[in-house]
């Protein structure tokens, strides 16, 4: 395409067009060549061009679109611990998730900001626990299979009237529920107070956060975790300090299942165990492989 003798604005449109990353874009500034492109007859066949690459780019990103929706898990990994937050929009997901994780989601006091499934990792004392962002309930985006197959859905509401909505969107969803009260740093006391109430009396599992101030975030990091009812079992070596990264299991897991978890085979050159925490009777107890343990036990293997 002879673009030399073309306006400044022709040419602008050009540049950006080629140094594009993404069809979304480079759509925009085709529009805006075809837009800049003069209407006479020297550029007639110039100005067919534009508008031949403008239909085929446009029907790509349709069908890649269209793929994309009747398989929207394609490319999410689940890890072992995975929570998805779902509310309606602007309730301060992509903020909640921004805060916890590494991912960095788009902040926006625009509607449906997010339009993809945004993840992210979170490290709570060593155990890392995957963390999804679903497009808003109300959007075209929202996404039911990943809430679906998550293990805790978060339901993040700004006011009371969004949990039955949310609820009836979420209905099929096995996973734990936790609901989240966001954005307290807006409420005074009292209304808090009456929030708490009623939750509390509806029995559910809730908690009172914001992202802004950081209010009640560690416990709910904590909350988050016992919602997978799970055990956290943390291992050491004579001598030495125990391990940061805990090793997870089912509840009542032995002392068996930690070793053989360090490594298949581990349990039988084992000569000794000692443990430490709520599982044992004074610290330091030595215990058999079939010893069942508790959350946030320590356990110390003798090898030799
Ligand atoms: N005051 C206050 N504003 C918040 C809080 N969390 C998010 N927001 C604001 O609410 C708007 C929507 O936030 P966003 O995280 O994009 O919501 P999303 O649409 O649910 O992902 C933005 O303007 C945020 O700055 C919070 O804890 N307190
Ligand atoms: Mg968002």
């Amino acid at each position: 395409m002879a673009s030399t003798n073309q306006s400044p604005f022709y040419q602008k449109a050009e540049e950006k067009f080629l140094a594009a990353q993404t069809d979304e874009e480079r759509i925009t500034y085709l529009e805006e060549m075809i837009r800049e492109c003069p209407k006479h007859k020297s550029s007639e066949k110039m100005l067919a061009n534009l508008k031949t690459r403008y239909i085929k780019l446009k029907k790509k990103i349709e069908t890649e679109k269209k793929t994309k929706k009747s398989s929207g898990k394609v490319g999410i990994k689940k890890e072992d611990l995975q929570a998805v937050i779902v509310g309606k929009t602007k309730t301060g997901k992509s903020s909640l998730i921004s805060l916890l994780t590494n991912a960095k989601p788009e902040i926006s006091s625009h509607e449906f900001a997010t339009k993809t499934p945004v993840i992210g990792m979170m490290n709570y004392n060593g155990v890392p626990i995957q963390l999804i962002e679903v497009p808003a309930i109300e959007s075209e985006y929202y996404d039911r299979g990943i809430v679906n197959s998550a293990d805790t859905v978060l339901i993040l509401i700004t006011d009371l009237s969004q949990i039955s909505e949310i609820e009836k969107i979420i209905e099929r969803a096995p996973g734990k529920r936790i609901i989240l009260f966001g954005k307290t740093d807006l409420l005074s006391e009292n209304e808090k107070r009456k929030i708490s109430a009623t939750l509390q009396s509806r029995k559910y599992n809730f908690l009172l956060i914001s992202s802004k101030t950081k209010e009640n975030i560690e416990q709910f990091k904590e909350k988050l975790f016992q919602s997978f009812g799970k055990i956290r079992i943390y291992t050491k070596e004579p001598g030495k300090e125990k391990s940061n990264r805990p090793i997870i299991l089912l509840p009542d897991g032995s002392v068996r299942k930690v070793a053989e978890k360090i490594l298949k085979g581990f349990s039988s050159k084992i000569k000794e165990t000692r443990i430490w925490g709520p599982s044992s009777k004074y610290p330091g107890q030595v215990v058999g492989l079939n010893h069942k343990l508790k959350d946030m036990d320590i356990v110390e293997f003798k090898t030799r």
